[in-house]
């Protein structure tokens, strides 16, 4: 069978999710190939390449694209249409797509082969354990796979014959699955819930399979920088570490960047990552509020712990990445300078800053969404991490400060003498082109010096720039309004819907309820119809 997976787009990072399946696939003896709709012309692609089955894979934030693109082509013709990845998993109610004839909920390695077979024996799809076809099936959930190693090598070929992506230096791979954390925001404790019973969360490989695959993988393509894709790389100096960092320093001898919590970072770990060849890890901070980074972000850390943890790094010469999220619901700015003040205190060698979004199917998402503080507009979330709140408990003028914020917080970390400016005046200006292309600048040489160091030639430098400004392409290609306008919306939106003693409420409200987690249990049965929003 021919399967064509489809992405919306191939930035610096690999798809890790159609390179897994298309290897399952391929060792069943399918063929398959990749369409990348922000890069070239799919359809044509599917036109001349007649796939049987277009497996498409994307997170929420594609999913107005993938629409797009699905309705335009069913219109001109119909090949069975799967798809899988973060968005299916989450927000099953995308079943109901009359474009879209299954979705994959969960880990597809095993299903898509379910799929296959169905579908080359003209059956229907009813019944394969993590597939839906109506929002009707009650879904029937397979077991986590236990063995790592038991999964072929990812197919590197379907996105390296993208002669970009293969002349690339950094590329990645991984060592797990699974995340054990309840972050709120984030796909995984929803993930871990649906899963419940299903197995163990978190599933490593051996190291000798990823050496073995990290070696495949430098004899074949440019390697100069290695990214450890995994939710939380390691969790504690175990005998599992020890023989990582013997075997990647003896027989890699790569440079990498791995993501940590801070609560579980200790000498001894980042003494044996140091010795691996650790170059840089992403271990954040999110809120600097004990309330809200405890109870609302559900990170049980004290800022002690997290000072320790950026101690630690700095002592061993690793470079971290710490990501700050602002404009949490009911939050105030002061709430967010006073992250971006801890931030100067830790200094990171990557602050990033971002602006909280509200996920469907998460449980900080569906809490905004509840609470009536959020209403996507047209059903599709079709923002990045830098652009203004979608929350309405802010008022224009702090959406305008925390969206300038997020712009120059980064500076203020890395010339501190600049953070009265920036947080007293600056922040308060029209957003501009100025402060994002500040912006841009301090953030691509702290990740191309700091983060992700690898030597480039000239010509490479340069693609790096476009390929990284392509992220930030929104962002610079939005219109602004004049000032005029801007001035008449800021003199009218100069108050917050809620009167700060209302919003101290509704925050402490927000702050229970994340950190009890009970509004959600009625959601957690894991069929499509308890998905269902209830307005
Ligand atoms: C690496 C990563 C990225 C990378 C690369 C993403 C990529 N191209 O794959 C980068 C850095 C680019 C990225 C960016 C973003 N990411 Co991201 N990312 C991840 C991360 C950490 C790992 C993804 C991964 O490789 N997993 C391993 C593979 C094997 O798993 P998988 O892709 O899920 O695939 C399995 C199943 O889903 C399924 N499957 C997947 N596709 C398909 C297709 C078919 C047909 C079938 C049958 C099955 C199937 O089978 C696979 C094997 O079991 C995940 C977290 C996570 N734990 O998954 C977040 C995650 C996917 N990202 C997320 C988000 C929100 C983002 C951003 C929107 C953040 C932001 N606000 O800017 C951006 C979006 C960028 C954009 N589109 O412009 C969310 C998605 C939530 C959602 N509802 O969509 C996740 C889940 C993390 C989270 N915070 O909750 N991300
Ligand atoms: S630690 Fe990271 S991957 Fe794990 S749940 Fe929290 S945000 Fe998600």
């Amino acid at each position: 069978m021919k399967v064509m997976f489809v992405v919306n787009d191939l930035g610096v990072n690999e798809p890790f999710g159609p390179m897994i399946l298309s290897a399952i696939l391929k060792e069943k003896g399918h063929e398959t190939t990749l369409g990348v709709l922000k890069k070239e012309d799919v359809a044509g692609k599917i036109f001349s390449w007649k796939p049987d089955l277009l497996a498409y894979s994307m997170m929420s934030v594609d999913m107005k694209d993938m629409k797009n693109f699905n309705d335009a082509l069913r219109k001109k013709t119909k090949i069975f249409t799967l798809l899988g990845g973060a968005h299916a998993t989450l927000d099953r109610s995308c079943v109901k797509d009359e474009a879209i004839d299954a979705i994959c909920v969960g880990e597809g390695d095993r299903a898509i082969i379910n799929v296959t077979e169905r579908l080359e024996a003209g059956k229907s799809l009813e019944g394969i354990p993590n597939i839906l076809v109506s929002e009707d099936d009650a879904l029937d959930l397979g077991n986590f796979i236990e063995d790592m190693d038991s999964l072929p090598f990812m197919d590197r070929d379907l996105v390296y014959s993208y002669p970009e992506m293969a002349r690339f230096g950094i590329k990645g791979i991984w060592a797990s699955r699974g995340c054990i954390f309840p972050c709120p925001y984030c796909f995984n404790n929803r993930y871990n819930e649906l899963y419940r019973n299903k197995g163990r969360i978190v599933r490593r490989r051996s190291v000798d399979s990823i050496i073995k695959e990290t070696k495949e993988l430098i004899s074949r393509h440019r390697v100069d920088f290695i990214r450890i894709q995994d939710d939380v790389f390691v969790n504690r100096a175990d005998d599992w570490l020890k023989e990582f960092s013997e075997k990647w320093s003896s027989e890699i001898k790569k440079p990498f960047y791995c993501l940590l919590r801070s609560e579980l970072v200790t000498e001894e770990m980042a003494r044996y990552l140091k010795k691996a060849g650790c170059f840089s890890i992403c271990m954040s901070i999110e809120a600097a509020d004990d309330g809200i980074r405890m109870k609302m972000m559900r990170r049980k850390v004290t800022k002690k712990q997290l000072e320790a943890a950026f101690g630690i790094f700095k002592k061993h010469k690793i470079n971290v990445y710490a990501n700050t999220m602002l404009a949490l619901p009911y939050t105030s700015l002061e709430h967010d300078i006073a992250s971006l003040d801890f931030a100067i205190k830790v200094k990171p060698e990557m602050p990033n800053f971002s602006i909280f979004m509200p996920y469907p199917g998460t449980d900080l998402g569906d809490y905004c969404f509840e609470e009536g503080i959020y209403d996507s507009k047209e059903g599709f979330i079709d923002y990045g991490m830098r652009n203004k709140s979608p929350l309405n408990c802010f008022s224009e003028k702090e959406k305008n400060a925390q969206y300038n914020l997020c712009e120059l917080a980064i500076v203020a970390v890395k010339l501190p003498f600049l953070r009265n400016l920036i947080v007293n005046h600056l922040i308060y200006w029209k957003p501009n082109k100025i402060f994002f292309l500040v912006h841009y600048l301090f953030a691509v040489s702290s990740y191309g010096r700091k983060i992700f160091y690898f030597k480039h030639t000239i010509p490479e430098y340069f693609e790096l720039i476009i390929k990284t400004f392509k992220h930030y392409l929104y962002d610079f290609t939005k219109k602004e309004k004049p000032r005029a306008e801007y001035k008449q919306e800021k003199d009218k939106a100069q108050s917050s819907p809620f009167d700060p003693e209302k919003r101290k409420v509704k925050l402490r409200e927000c702050l229970e309820a994340m950190a009890n987690s009970s509004l959600y249990e009625k959601r957690k049965s894991g069929s499509c119809k308890d998905l269902k929003r209830e307005k």
